[in-house]
């Protein structure tokens, strides 16, 4: 009789544990009503407060995205702008439930931390600015250089790396905040800034005179940016990463803001499955049938979420490159809902 029961109560001991540490998240949003989201202080095309305090952004989409699949009402998403230093803390001690603040994905963050990267909303990497007239037109060309950037970023330890592999000598100058980053460039204190390509677009914009200056070719690192949870809680990591998953989806299967509705009548079976028409994958994460009918409603399917915010007809004018789907030469491929 002994052995059977030894096992049968591990077993029973590890089913409750996991149970209670798999629903607490969207147990506890849903009860509270809101969906807690840590973005940046401000960096347009990624999340940025207008005058009135209404937030946008890839980031902020992201987030909207997420609450609008949890709530059916992107409305429920808040913001709670964190300096890089204060992120993770944020994130750790439960002040946010969700960081969508154009985080890099690394091994140390995805393990140390104690927190999950649930996927990438914008793949980037290291770029360099420099003011024309510095008269540069390469990266290698920046040895005994004074570089602004940012503490608590990937962008400090690769500025370290590059410049030791290329034998060059540099000088830092960090800050906390981005704007202090931008405005002692600005003002001269340092020849060099240096962050993701995409913060180096929108931090451009609030330059004296954006002309003056010019993003070099060399793009140094890997800077794969997503959404990031805190390990431990199964089901809210399956929500935020299905969620991001399923605007990749639809752009893939041509379902848009627009047409989402209408699309619910399609033929095709991998749409049904997408719009909650066949099969309950919704309920399998805890979410009603249409959390993607909602999520695509609240902001469009990833290309239009791009396009809106960062594309090549915003004032940041990026390029798709590599964030094109995976079917138009770049690498966004989610898997599918199946
Ligand atoms: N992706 C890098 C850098 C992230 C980062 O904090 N970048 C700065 C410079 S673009 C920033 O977001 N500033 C905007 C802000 O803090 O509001 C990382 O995860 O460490």
């Amino acid at each position: 009789m002994k052995k059977p029961i030894l096992p049968l109560l591990a077993g029973a001991a590890f089913a409750l544990t996991a149970a209670s540490a798999s629903a607490a998240t969207l147990d506890d949003i849903k009860a509270k009503g809101t969906l807690q989201c840590g973005v940046s202080q401000g960096l347009p095309g990624f999340s940025n407060p207008d005058a009135q305090g209404n937030w946008s952004g890839i980031d902020v989409d992201t987030c909207k995205a997420i609450a609008a699949a949890v709530f059916g009402d992107a409305s429920k998403a808040a913001f709670t702008p964190l300096s890089a230093k204060e992120r993770f803390t944020a994130l750790q001690s439960g002040e946010v439930d969700v960081l969508t603040r154009n985080t890099t994905w690394t091994m140390t963050r995805d393990t140390d931390l104690g927190l999950n990267f649930t996927g990438v909303n914008y793949y980037d990497g290291q770029g360099f600015m420099v003011r024309k007239d510095l008269g540069v037109s390469s990266a290698l060309e920046l040895s005994g250089a004074s570089v602004c950037t940012n503490t608590g970023t990937t962008t400090e330890l690769n500025l370290a790396d590059y410049f030791r592999k290329s034998d060059m000598d540099y000088e830092v100058v960090a800050f906390e905040k981005a704007d202090e980053v931008v405005a002692a460039y600005d003002a001269g204190r340092c020849d060099v800034y240096t962050t993701d390509a995409s913060g180096l677009y929108a931090q451009r914009l609030k330059l004296a005179n954006p002309d003056d200056h010019m993003i070099l070719p060399e793009i140094i690192s890997k800077e794969p940016l997503g959404p990031v949870v805190r390990q431990g809680d199964d089901q809210w990591f399956n929500v935020v990463k299905w969620t991001l998953f399923a605007l990749v989806n639809a752009e893939e299967l041509g379902v848009n803001q627009e047409n989402v509705e209408e699309m619910k009548d399609s033929d095709n079976p991998a749409i049904k499955r997408l719009l909650g028409t066949e099969g309950s994958f919704g309920e399998s994460i805890g979410l009603s049938s249409d959390w993607a009918v909602s999520a695509i409603k609240a902001v469009g399917n990833y290309g239009e979420m791009f396009e809106r915010n960062v594309g090549p007809d915003t004032e940041l004018g990026i390029d798709r490159g590599l964030n094109r789907l995976w079917t138009d030469g770049g690498i966004q491929y989610a898997p599918p809902v199946r």
